[in-house]
C-alpha cells in the first residue's frame, strides 16, 4: 500500500515515521522550511524517550512549493492523508486529488470542524474518511518531531458505512505502524468529541502561554475551560450527536493529565507568529451554535482574544 502524508508537520511527522516501520511506501508532502529539513531525514523523540532517525531514502518527499505534481506521482497513491493544519485544507485536497488514485481515499486527521467538506468538495464523499487523534506531538526549530503522548486514531466514512478494502487494509496498516487505530461507525461524534477537547484547551493555554497541565494547578483557568467544553456539548448534542453521558469534567481531567507536558498547537502557532486554528475550533462552535439558537459567550470572548493576538501579530 503506498500512502501520502500531506502536510508532515508534528502530527504528521510521528505518522511518517510510524509507517516507515512498516511495508508501507510514503510520500511526504511538505513546503518551505520543513521541506528543507526533510531533506536530510526525519528524527523523531518517542514518548518512551528513544529516538528514531528515519532515512531519506526511506521516503518520496515532495515541495509542494515548487508547482504541479510531477507526472510519475499522479494517482500513485491508495491513501492521502491529510495532517496539516485545517488553513491548509483547500490546497492539501486538491494535491490530495491529484495524488489518489481511482479507488484510493483521502483521510483527515486535523483538528477542528469542516475538514471533510472541503476535501468531499475535490474527491465527492465517497472517497473521504474522517478522523481524530489522541497523538500528540510538537516540533522544534531544528525540525526533530517529539512525540509526546501515544494515543489513539479513530477513522471512519462520515455516513457510518463499513470500511471497503482499501479502507480496511489501512486500519490494518495503522495498526501494524503502532499508532492504535480503530474504525468508527460514528466518526462524527470522535470529531466532535476532540473539538470539545480543543476547545477547552487550546485557547486558554495559548492566550495564558502556559502547557497543558497548567490548567489542573490554576483553578480560574480551569473552570472557563470547563465552561467552554459545555457550551460546545451543547452545541453537539443540539446538532444530534450522540455523545451518550459522558462526565466532561473527567474526560478532560484525563486528555489534561496524558498531555500536560504539552504546548498545545495553538500556543506553538502564537509562539511561532503563525494564523492559529481558532476558527475552525471555537469559531466552528459559536457559527453552529448560532444557526441552532444557542448562546456561546465563552467561546465568543476566546475567539476574540486569540484573534486579538494574531492581529497584534500583523496576521490578517
Ligand atoms: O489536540 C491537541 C493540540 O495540541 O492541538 C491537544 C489534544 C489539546 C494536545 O495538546
Amino acid at each position: 500500500m503506498r500512502v501520502a502524508i500531506l502536510g508532515t508537520g508534528a502530527l504528521g511527522g510521528v505518522i511518517a515515521g510510524c509507517l516507515a516501520d512498516t511495508g508501507a511506501g510514503l510520500v511526504c508532502v511538505s513546503r518551505g522550511r520543513t521541506a528543507e529539513i526533510l531533506e536530510g531525514g526525519l528524527t523523531i523523540f518517542t514518548p518512551e524517550g528513544t529516538v528514531e532517525m528515519i532515512p531519506r531514502d526511506r521516503y518520496v518527499l515532495i515541495d509542494s512549493q515548487r508547482g504541479p505534481l510531477n507526472e510519475t506521482m499522479c494517482k500513485s497513491c491508495d491513501v492521502a492523508i491529510i495532517a496539516g493544519k485545517a488553513d491548509s485544507t483547500p490546497e492539501l485536497s486538491s494535491i490530495a486529488e491529484d495524488i489518489v488514485s481511482e479507488g484510493g481515499v483521502v483521510v483527515s486527521i486535523q483538528n477542528g470542524l469542516g475538514n471533510s467538506g472541503i476535501i468531499a468538495s475535490r474527491v465527492g464523499w465517497e472517497r473521504v474518511v474522517g478522523g481524530s487523534t489522541t497523538h500528540s506531538a510538537w516540533r522544534d526549530s531544528e525540525g526533530g518531531v517529539h512525540w509526546t503522548s501515544r494515543g489513539s486514531m479513530s477513522i471512519g466514512k462520515m455516513d457510518g458505512s463499513d470500511p471497503n478494502p482499501t479502507e480496511a487494509e489501512f486500519v490494518s496498516l495503522l495498526d501494524e505502524a503502532g499508532l492504535n487505530p480503530t474504525w468508527s461507525s460514528d466518526i462524527n461524534k470522535e470529531i466532535w468529541r476532540k473539538l470539545m477537547i480543543n476547545v477547552a484547551i487550546n485557547p486558554i493555554c495559548a492566550i495564558a502561554g502556559i502547557r497543558n497541565g497548567g490548567l489542573l494547578e490554576i483553578p480560574e483557568l480551569w473552570i472557563q475551560s470547563l465552561e467552554a467544553m459545555r457550551e460546545a456539548e451543547n452545541v453537539a448534542r443540539a446538532s444530534g450527536v450522540d455523545l451518550g453521558a459522558m462526565n466532561i469534567e473527567d474526560y478532560l481531567r484525563k486528555v489534561v493529565t496524558a498531555t500536560s507536558e504539552n504546548r498545545v498547537s495553538m500556543l506553538q502557532d502564537l509562539m511561532a507568529g503563525r494564523k492559529t486554528e481558532i476558527d475552525v475550533i471555537c469559531g466552528a462552535v459559536i457559527s453552529k451554535g448560532e444557526e441552532l439558537g444557542i448562546k456561546t459567550p465563552r467561546n465568543e470572548v476566546l475567539l476574540a482574544l486569540v484573534r486579538g493576538i494574531e492581529m497584534s501579530q500583523n496576521h490578517d
